[in-house]
Order: C-alpha cells, then sequence, then structure tokens
C-alpha cells in the first residue's frame, strides 16, 4: 500500500493540478467531494456519485456518532463497506456541525457538550473523543476538532478561538492513530484576520500533517472578503501537501479559490440545491418549478452526460417538481454533482495544458450569460 502523499502533476500561477494518493485510492485534484453526511449523498446511490466521476467523498462525525453510532459502524465494516464506497471518505470533526445546527451546547477549554438535534439526548465531543470516533468509521482522511466563529465577530473573539481551535489541533494530533494511506489534516482558522491566520497556520506546521484546510471562510463574509483572506493565507501553507477549503462553495467560488491554491472542495450546494429545484449549468443556474420551463422540450443542458439531461427534457423535470415526485430531486442532484465534477474536470485539464486564464474567462462568461 502507498503512502498518503499529495503530488503536484502542473501549476499555473498559484493554481495547481496533482494527485491525491490514499489507501483507498487515487485522486486527481482539484477535487470536489459530494457530502454524504449520514452515510449517503441525498437522493442519490453510490453508483450514481461514482458516474459523475466524484473520486472522493464526505461523511460527518457529528451526525453518524448520533445516528446509528461510531461503534455500530466499525462491527458493520467501516464508512466504506457501511456506504457502499470503496474510494477515500473525508470526515469532518463535528464541532463545526454542533454549532452550525445550533444545537445547544456549551463550550469549554477541554471540548463541547451538546444535546442531539434527534432526540436531545446529551453528547460530548472533544479533540479526542472526535479523532477516535473518525478512526471507527474508518475515514481516510481525519479532520481535527475545531471550533469556527461566526463572522462578523470581534477580533479578540476570533484571535481566542483560533487559539483554541490551534490547541484542539494538536490533542487531535496525539489521538491520531497513524496508519499507511491514511491522512489526517490541521484546520487553518482566524477569521479573515491576516496576522491571526498566519499564526493559525505556523502553529498547525509546527504540529505538522499530511494536508491543511482553511476553516472558518464562507461564514458570511462575502466572496470578496473570502478571496482576500484566501490570497494573503494559501501562500502561507506548505506547497507540497494538499489544501482544502471547508464547506466552499458556488461554481465561481471554486473557480476563484483554485486560482488561489486551493486543491479540494465540499460543499452541500450541489446537492441541496438539487433537492429544491435549482439546477447549475455552464449557462448560470436555473430554477424547474419556474413556469417557464412547462412546455420546454430542451434538455437542461446539452453538454452534460447525466440521466436527467441524456433521457429528459425541462418539461418532465418541471412536472416532476410541480408534483413533488422524488425523482425529481433525484435527477436534479445527479445533474448538479455531474455538472460539479464537470466544472473540476475542466479546470483540471486547463491547468495541465496551461490555459486556466483563458478557461477562467470562457467559464464566467458563461455563467454570465443566463442565456435560456
Ligand atoms: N471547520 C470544520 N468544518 C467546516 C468548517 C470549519 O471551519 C467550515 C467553514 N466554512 C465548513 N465546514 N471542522
Ligand atoms: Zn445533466
Amino acid at each position: 500500500m502507498s503512502a498518503f502523499r499529495w503530488v503536484c502533476e502542473s501549476t499555473e500561477g498559484r493554481a495547481r493540478a496533482g494527485f491525491l494518493h490514499t489507501a483507498h485510492g487515487v485522486v486527481p485534484t482539484p477535487t470536489f467531494m459530494p457530502v454524504g453526511t449520514v452515510g449517503t449523498v441525498k437522493a442519490m446511490t453510490m453508483d450514481a456519485v461514482r458516474s459523475t466521476g466524484a473520486g472522493i467523498v464526505l461523511g460527518n462525525t457529528y451526525h453518524l456518532m448520533l445516528r446509528p453510532g461510531a461503534e455500530k459502524v466499525r462491527a458493520l465494516g467501516g464508512l466504506h463497506r457501511f456506504m457502499d464506497w470503496k474510494g477515500p471518505i473525508l470526515t469532518d470533526s463535528g464541532g463545526f456541525q454542533v454549532m452550525s445546527l445550533g444545537a445547544l451546547r456549551k463550550l469549554d477549554q477541554d471540548g463541547v457538550t451538546f444535546a442531539s438535534h434527534i432526540d436531545g439526548s446529551k453528547h460530548r465531543l472533544t479533540p479526542e473523543r472526535s479523532t477516535d470516533i473518525q478512526h471507527a468509521l474508518d475515514a481516510t482522511i481525519t479532520m481535527c476538532f475545531d471550533e469556527c466563529p461566526a463572522l462578523p465577530a470581534p477580533v479578540e473573539a476570533i484571535e481566542a478561538s483560533m487559539r483554541l481551535s490551534m490547541r484542539w489541533a494538536a490533542r487531535s494530533r496525539e489521538a491520531f492513530a497513524r496508519r499507511e494511506g491514511y491522512g489526517q489534516f490541521g484546520i487553518v482558522q482566524g477569521g479573515t484576520e491576516l496576522g491571526l491566520r498566519a499564526e493559525s497556520v505556523r502553529a498547525l506546521t509546527d504540529i505538522g500533517f499530511e494536508g491543511y484546510a482553511v476553516g472558518g471562510l464562507a461564514v458570511g463574509e462575502g466572496q470578496a472578503l473570502m478571496f482576500a483572506t484566501l490570497d494573503g493565507t494559501v501562500p502561507l501553507m506548505p506547497e507540497g501537501a494538499p489544501r482544502y477549503l471547508m464547506g466552499v462553495g458556488t461554481p465561481d467560488d471554486l473557480l476563484g479559490a483554485v486560482e488561489r491554491g486551493i486543491d479540494m472542495f465540499d460543499c452541500v450546494m450541489p446537492t441541496r440545491a438539487g433537492r429544491t429545484a435549482r439546477a447549475y449549468t455552464e449557462r448560470g443556474t436555473l430554477n424547474l418549478r419556474n413556469a417557464r420551463h412547462a412546455l420546454d422540450t430542451r434538455p437542461l443542458s446539452p453538454d452534460c452526460d447525466c440521466l436527467a439531461c441524456t433521457r429528459h427534457d425541462r418539461a418532465y423535470l418541471h412536472h416532476l417538481f410541480r408534483a413533488n415526485e422524488m425523482l425529481g430531486p433525484m435527477l436534479l442532484t445527479w445533474h448538479n454533482l455531474a455538472y460539479y465534477q464537470r466544472l473540476m474536470r475542466g479546470i483540471r485539464a486547463a491547468i495541465v495544458a496551461g490555459d486556466l486564464a483563458g478557461h477562467a474567462g470562457r467559464l464566467r462568461a458563461g455563467w454570465a450569460s443566463d442565456d435560456w
């Protein structure tokens, strides 16, 4: 089995094309990870997820510890077998979900105590417990247990939170069981304060991880501030390790972040939007519930090889959503994930060909055209 490593293939400006080698296979980067929160990419079979070209998926410590429970997943052969995904799986560490789900919670220096959003039962997560759970799930990539403050927040609060996350990162690393082909990522925090971001990168590189994530963004600061923060942060991160921007984003966010040196992404957008009739395409987004699609016999996107685009037309998709049929969310989730994977393949090919600048211009012109 090969060691966990990221190998650069080519660069254009700060953008990188490479390969992530793991115990569960090799993933070309930049890559987008579909979100499989509770051991399922909602509305999709794993064969359908595979057919879009996805190479790695994400799972969640928080949700899986509550249901069915990490020990149950371990007893059932680990998350790969449980959900039928043989490729790499990255699991988020839980802290972000405890906060973002607004669960009743109490944060202290040691960890966080919270009430389950399912039945109100009391649970506790610490860096050690989160890391152990991710081990029980058999995550290919384990994330550090961190805290992500909502923005805007007072600088002092962001500073204290970042320093807490760095102490938790050291404890997460201590608790991590090293295995060939498996890795653990540190998470850079510090809001939009570049000085705090630099301190956070130093703290994490001193500990040493197989990869580094940028957390604490896309939490209300807006795209311009997010990009400015990446401009000041990513160049400080180790060149030889994969870089992951957590919870981002729109196609335009992904393109801008790749241009700034990011290799990995995850986001609920393509799957969540698909369930609510919103489609991402080369020509911007559209809502299939809109009456203008009722008699439209064109495919959703002529460039797409997904089932929704090759076997059905816009009028049928419109009908499915108006009739609240479950095939509507299924087909549109499939399409959106196919679009996100096609987007990443195109961006990667452009970096390798040395034409990211030209490709980016054409992508942005297409999204702006809104040509229906
Ligand atoms: N930390 C963790 N998970 C996350 C984030 C974070 O800061 C974000 C921020 N966009 C999304 N998911 N652990
Ligand atoms: Zn499609």
